[in-house]
Order: C-alpha cells, then sequence, then structure tokens
C-alpha cells in the first residue's frame, strides 16, 4: 500500500512537470484493492478499471510499465518478462464495459472446467450503465465464477453518489440478479480481505456451485478525478480534508503501532525503500525509446477501417514526411509549447 501511494504521488507529479499524461489516482483506495487481490492465485483473472494501479501493483506489475502506460505507451501493457506475466487484462478506460469482460472470462473457465475466478473493479458511477446489469444478470443467471469489486468512493467525477442511485446500498443491487452483496467499510483492509476472501472460495467451490457475488467497498476518492479535474470546485468545502482521518494506510498504521507490531522507524524505512523504488522505475522509464507515432493506431483493429489508414496516413505524413516542414499549424505547436 505505501509503494503504491508512492507510485500514486509521482505520477501525480510527472504529469505536473509534463513527463507524463492524464493520471487517475488511487489514493485512499489502496484498501479496497491490495487486501482483494491478495486472494487471487496467479491463474486467477484481474479485470480492472482506470483507478487500479494499486492492485496491478500487488499483481507484481512493474512499476515502469504503469509510467509507461500514463506516459501513454500501450506497451506499458504488456509485461515482456515472463516473471511479471499475471492474467491481467489491460486497464479499461470506457467506464463499465470490462465487466462483461469478466463475466466472459470466467464462463470460459466454467465451460473448460477450470478452477479460474475473475475478479473486477469499477466505481459507483459505473453502476449507472447498462453493462454492469447486463452483466450482473448473465453472472447471475449461469452462476460464473466472477467477483464484482465495487469501489463506491462516493464520486463520479462531480456527481455524488447521492445522484448515482436511489438505492439505500450498491451492495443491495445484487439481490435483484439472484446473488449475494456485501458491504464492507473499504478502508478497513482486514474487512476487504475477508469479504473477497469470501467471494473468491465461494466462486471456486464446485459445491456452492460458485457463482458471483458484488462486494460494495465504502471507500472514499481522495484526490481529484483525474488530473484533467479540480474537485474542489465542486466538492463541499473541507468533506476532503475531513475524510483524510480515514486514510486507510494511516489507519493500518495506528493499529499496528497500536498492536506493537511495527515501530516509526519501520514506517520510514518501508516509506524510504518504496520511493527509492518509484525513481528507479522513473529513471528507466523516461529512458525508453518512445513507441513509433503510428503505435496509437495499432491496438484496437486487427485490421484498420479504411477511414483510420487515412488518418494514420496523414498524421504520418504531417509529423514525420516531407509535409511536415511546409506544415504552419505543426510550427505553431511546436512553438506553443512550453
Ligand atoms: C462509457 C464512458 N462514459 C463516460 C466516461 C467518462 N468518465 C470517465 S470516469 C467517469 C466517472 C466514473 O465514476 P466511477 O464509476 O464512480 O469511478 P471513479 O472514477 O469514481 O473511480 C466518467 C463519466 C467514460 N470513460 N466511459
Ligand atoms: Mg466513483
Amino acid at each position: 500500500m505505501v509503494l503504491a501511494r508512492a507510485f500514486d504521488t509521482k505520477a501525480l507529479n510527472l504529469q505536473k512537470q509534463g513527463r507524463s499524461g492524464a493520471f487517475t489516482s488511487c489514493k485512499g483506495q489502496e484498501g479496497c484493492q491490495i487486501p482483494a487481490v491478495a486472494n487471487l492465485k496467479e491463474t486467477d483473472w484481474l479485470v480492472p478499471s482506470f483507478r487500479e494501479n494499486a492492485a496491478l501493483i500487488a499483481r507484481r506489475m512493474p512499476l515502469v510499465n504503469l509510467f509507461l502506460y500514463w506516459g501513454g505507451d500501450e506497451r506499458g501493457s504488456h509485461p515482456r518478462e515472463d516473471r511479471y506475466k499475471q492474467n491481467n487484462l489491460p486497464i479499461a478506460i470506457p467506464v463499465g464495459t470490462h465487466l462483461l469482460h469478466a463475466v466472459g472470462i470466467s464462463m470460459s473457465a466454467k465451460i473448460k472446467k477450470e478452477s479460474s475466478v475473475a475478479m473486477t473493479f469499477f466505481g459507483d458511477g459505473a453502476t449507472s450503465e447498462g453493462d454492469f446489469s447486463e452483466a450482473l444478470n448473465f453472472a447471475g443467471v449461469f452462476k460464473t465464477p466472477t467477483v464484482f469489486v465495487c469501489q463506491n468512493n462516493q464520486w463520479a467525477i462531480s456527481l455524488p453518489v447521492s445522484k448515482q442511485t436511489a438505492s439505500s446500498s450498491i451492495a443491495q443491487k445484487a439481490i435483484a440478479f439472484g446473488f449475494e452483496g456485501i458491504q464492507v467499510d473499504g478502508n478497513d483492509v482486514f474487512a476487504v480481505y475477508h469479504a473477497t476472501k469470501y467471494a473468491v472460495e465461494k466462486a471456486r467451490s464446485k459445491e456452492g456451485n460458485g457463482g458471483p457475488t458484488l462486494i460494495e467497498c465504502v471507500t472514499y476518492r481522495m484526490g481529484d478525478h483525474s488530473t484533467a479535474d479540480m474537485a474542489s470546485v465542486y466538492r463541499p468545502i473541507g468533506e476532503a480534508q475531513c475524510m483524510e482521518q480515514f486514510d486507510p494506510i494511516l489507519r493500518l498504521e495506528k493499529y499496528m503501532k497500536k498492536k506493537k507490531m511495527i515501530t516509526d522507524a519501520e514506517i520510514n524505512s518501508v516509506e524510504e525503500q518504496s520511493k527509492q523504488q518509484v525513481e528507479k522505475a522513473v529513471e528507466a522509464y523516461e529512458n525508453i525509446e518512445p513507441a513509433p507515432l503510428e503505435d496509437i493506431f495499432n491496438y484496437t483493429y486487427a485490421e484498420l477501417t479504411e477511414p483510420l489508414k487515412e488518418q494514420r496516413d496523414y498524421l504520418l505524413a504531417l509529423y514525420v514526411g516531407e509535409e511536415r516542414k511546409k506544415n504552419p499549424i505543426i510550427e505553431k505547436i511546436e512553438g506553443g509549447f512550453p
């Protein structure tokens, strides 16, 4: 959790300095993610959205890959070395679409009689998408081994959860789909660990016929929605500061100190080691040759559509070919950037 926080802080700073692209912080949500994926085996599947940096770090995604990804380089999604390869899907930016992928993957495991489980993470806002209902309905009917982890962080960009749903909880939505919903304090690592352990074991068990569970982790988005957002414009004054006392790392530290499981010196040392690890990853990231420009067309379609081919050729002519020299827009852009 401390390493994930150090990564998060650095990624935000890199974006501000123009050394990285847009970034979505998971500050305050480490307690929902790390204890949950701790219950997964290597053969299980993690199906993340854009706020699951902590979950990915816990699933051995190298930090340099995450820096690459957030720097706009799709190669970040694919760790090259086998020792880092795990069943982690790439980050899904479209809200809610990946829930269907998680259900499909777990349905496939069920058909093949494999014991793997798919765990997917999403936000409170995603529960208003049609994909959420489709995914949960299918999972309920076919009893797929899927663990749906909703991080209810109270906000979907500027929309508070009170305007997102009239239900008194997100967990209760599972009842309509015919399976269990559990609500936990998402900033309590023990509560999250136990709830997700129960759901993963249930999904894997044959006697109980496995099946899905919806877990609502009640948490708080401590930062802005993304680096393109300014939460102070729409959140009540003092709300974010007030929630700092529930920071899951702080709470775990307090608990461990009270139980004499950790000292201040050990805490400092973990923080220091994490920062050093992050700095090393940044150095590696900044020394990687940028991907070729046409790469932005390369990962969506197996074969490009005609309009996309035209756009690619136009872009390459603008930036790489002879046209570049004659193009006033390029001059303006290049002259205009600091
Ligand atoms: C299908 C789709 N619609 C809209 C967006 C723009 N968008 C990005 S994040 C977001 C809000 C998501 O809120 P929530 O599900 O609560 O997740 P959180 O950001 O709080 O983690 C929206 C509307 C998108 N990425 N995809
Ligand atoms: Mg949210």
